[in-house]
């Protein structure tokens, strides 16, 4: 690793990937945006980028800041994936664009509209158990019993997989999210039961495993019409698989985790349920599931004054972008009332999030849906985060519900 500072570029120490750092970033963040607009982390030898505007320009220009070559730490142009290449995620144009058309389109709004009558019944459904749980119980786990189970019962649903075994996605999705970063304990700890998880996941990309008509079977219907190749077809139900569930997941989590915090912010929405699709995205701004995604240069180029060599690795920060005081007024402030479009969570250009559609009515329905049920929620015990090299993931959020 080439670890000296390229001359004109500012050094930050930091270690994105340390227990502290991944506790509370926000300090960190604040320190590498104001650093400078580029900025160097000597610890891994990379770029980095922590303000609004450069991320968004790093992702607007695909051809010089490319993700062939991984949006993790690692550079595919000296060491092997750890997996076979993502076609999408880790693909640039034409590759990319042909994937990417096929997964726009099975995850079109209007795509999306034809599915939200079955994803408002499993809201609903679930909600119902959660406020009944908590009033047997006394308390209940936002993420275990409300924001891990509903992304696990009805992303693989739509994607057409049976029942059993779904906890594997759990652990892939972990181990994935992990993998982008460096091959620190963390990730050895996620990998050590990656093989018979990543035997399951595999299986279950292949045709025969996927309810027909799904989104899975869909894929492979794209693969027949000829506009992707047969082999592209499990790849991109992998995709499904591996970014459809701990995104959501946590993203559901930290939005319940915002609210709870914020008893002024939840009765907002409490007196205005269409409050709930722009709550869901504030709490995207404010806590960014996806904390960072990494583009490697395919030339040199400049970006904002500095110069960077071909084959050099960026970091971006989207959860530091979406605090950016030269952005936002008062970042640091939870208001779901906020126009939070624009934010960074879902990356922006080609490469953002083909899924947005999906994350955002997941989102819209068991916030309102659980507004609709509770009058208050109280933190019950102290939230435990489940530290991930790129997911800003928790791991409990103990609750009382006080029934509406
Ligand atoms: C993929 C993939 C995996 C993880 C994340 C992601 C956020 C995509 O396999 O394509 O997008």
């Amino acid at each position: 690793m080439n670890n000296s500072a390229p001359p004109g570029v500012p050094v930050v120490d930091v270690d994105p990937y340390s227990d502290a750092f991944l506790a509370d970033p926000y300090p960190a963040h604040r320190q590498l945006r104001d650093a400078g607009p580029v900025v160097w982390i000597p610890k891994y030898g990379v770029y980095a980028a922590a303000r609004h505007e450069t991320v968004r320009a790093v992702f607007a220009d695909h051809g010089t800041f490319i993700s062939s070559a991984g949006v993790g730490l690692a550079n595919f142009n000296k060491e092997e994936p750890f997996r076979p290449r993502s076609v999408i995620l880790e693909a640039d144009p034409p590759d990319h664009t042909r994937a990417r058309a096929v997964l726009a389109r099975i995850l079109s709004p209007k795509a999306m509209m034809q599915m939200r009558e079955t994803f408002q019944q499993e809201a609903d459904a679930l909600l119902d158990r959660f406020v009944e749980k908590a009033a047997s119980a006394g308390t209940v786990d936002a993420v275990a019993d409300l924001a891990e189970p509903y992304p696990l019962k009805v992303f693989p649903d739509a994607v057409g997989l049976e029942g059993a075994g779904r906890e594997n996605l759990l652990l892939y999705g972990d181990m994935i999210f992990n993998s982008f970063g460096p091959r620190n304990e963390r990730l050895a700890k996620s990998a050590e039961r990656v093989k018979p998880v990543t035997e399951w996941i595999m299986n279950h990309c292949q045709r025969a495993q996927l309810r027909p008509g799904g989104f899975g079977d869909q894929i492979y219907q794209a693969a027949d019409a000829g506009e992707i190749t047969q082999a592209e077809a499990p790849m991109l139900v992998r995709s499904f698989l591996s970014a459809g569930v701990d995104t959501t997941i946590n993203g559901l989590g930290n939005a319940l985790l915002c609210l709870a915090r914020e008893p002024e912010q939840y009765e907002k929405l409490r007196a205005d349920l269409s409050l709930a699709r722009s709550a869901f995205e504030e709490s995207l701004r404010f806590e960014s599931t996806v904390q960072t995604f990494f583009r490697t240069t395919s030339r040199a180029t400049e970006l904002e004054g500095a110069q960077l060599p071909v084959d050099s690795k960026i970091v971006c920060f989207l959860a530091a972008a979406n605090r950016d005081e030269r952005q936002w007024q008062e970042p640091d402030r939870f208001d779901i009332t906020r126009r939070a479009a624009g934010h960074m969570a879902f990356g922006s250009g080609i490469h953002g999030c083909v899924g947005q559609v999906v994350a955002r009515l997941e989102g819209e329905l068991i916030l309102s849906g659980l507004a609709k049920r509770v009058k208050r929620l109280e933190i019950a015990g102290e939230a435990t985060r489940r530290p991930n090299n790129t997911l800003r993931a928790l791991g409990s959020l103990p609750l009382r519900l006080v029934p509406a």
